[in-house]
């Protein structure tokens, strides 16, 4: 950690991306792995829009399984040195691939969401938002007021296409990073896990932080093998301090 701290203070621009592991400390299961959310589950099977159109019921009883979770968890400690790192660094960007308003209840204010939030509902047609409250049925699907199309949850599905604005910012931010933190993804899913890699192209240090090495730990700078809500309170706390003895 001593040689990462050293390198941390002459970097302005830090980006971190976030994947599912940093919010496992809160209690909710990763996509892979053996206690993953995809255990029960193949993710080709449900988080596709032909999944959706084959059997919307099933999708929906997935999400709003995950909804229900996501009701009874808290921000990990994780989350919140995340949320402090802003105001460590001239520039800050986090990104993150979860769909779980996490980072947002731990106080972080600018967060992009790559792949959506499962809190929030669309038309699977038209994509004009559906801002009725309340849980949807699995046997009674809502549909869209606009155009009667079926109301599904507002989250990006594999072989669906990002936000283009939020993806952009996201490769212009990692590109300007002077260092880059990768934590709590396998780096798997395209296109977050090229961030790291065009992060680092472009010259900035990159920072691993995941329980298991992934397909970008060779080419990362730092390494840690540390749950994140562990490693990242620890960081934060010595930059805090640092920041105080040099004053
Ligand atoms: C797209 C939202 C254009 C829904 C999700 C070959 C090459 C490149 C791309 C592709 C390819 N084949 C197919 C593709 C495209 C595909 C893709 O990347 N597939 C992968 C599987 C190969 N990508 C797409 O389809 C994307 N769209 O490319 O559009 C296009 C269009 C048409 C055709 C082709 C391309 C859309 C991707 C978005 C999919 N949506 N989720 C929902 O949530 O329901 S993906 C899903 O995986 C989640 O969003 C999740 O965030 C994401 C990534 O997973 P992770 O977050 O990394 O989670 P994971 O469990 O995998 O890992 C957690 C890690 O944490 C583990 O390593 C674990 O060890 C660690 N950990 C655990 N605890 C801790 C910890 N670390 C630290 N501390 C801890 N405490
Ligand atoms: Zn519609």
């Amino acid at each position: 950690m001593e040689d990462l701290l050293k390198r941390i203070k002459s970097c302005k621009r830090c980006v971190v991306l976030t994947g599912a592991g940093v919010s496992a400390e809160s209690g909710v299961p990763t996509f892979r792995g053996k206690e993953g959310l995809w255990g029960k589950f193949r993710p080709e099977e449900l988080a596709t829009m032909d999944a959706f159109m084959a059997n919307s019921s099933i999708v929906w009883e997935w999400y709003n399984w995950r909804r229900e979770l996501l009701g009874k968890v808290q921000p990990n400690p994780g989350h919140f040195a995340m949320s402090e790192m802003e105001q460590l660094f001239d520039s800050f960007c986090l990104i993150t691939q979860n769909v779980d308003s996490l980072h947002q209840a731990a106080g972080s204010k600018e967060v992009l969401e790559l792949h959506g939030n499962i809190l929030r509902n669309k038309c699977a047609d038209c994509s004009s938002p559906f801002l009725d409250e309340g849980d949807i049925d699995p046997d009674a699907i809502p549909k869209c007021k606009k155009c009667g199309g079926k109301i599904r949850p507002d989250v990006v599905w594999f072989g669906e296409l990002l936000n283009e604005q939020v993806i952009n910012s996201a490769f212009e931010e990692s590109e300007q990073a002077d260092i880059f933190f990768s934590v709590g993804t396998s780096a798997l899913v395209h296109p977050a896990a090229s961030l790291p890699v065009a992060a680092k192209r472009h010259g900035a240090i990159l920072v691993e932080i995941n329980v298991e090495p992934t397909p970008i730990s060779e080419m990362a700078d730092f390494c840690f093998n540390l749950p994140s809500g562990q490693f990242l309170p620890d960081m934060v706390a010595n930059l805090k301090s640092e920041r105080v003895a040099d004053q």
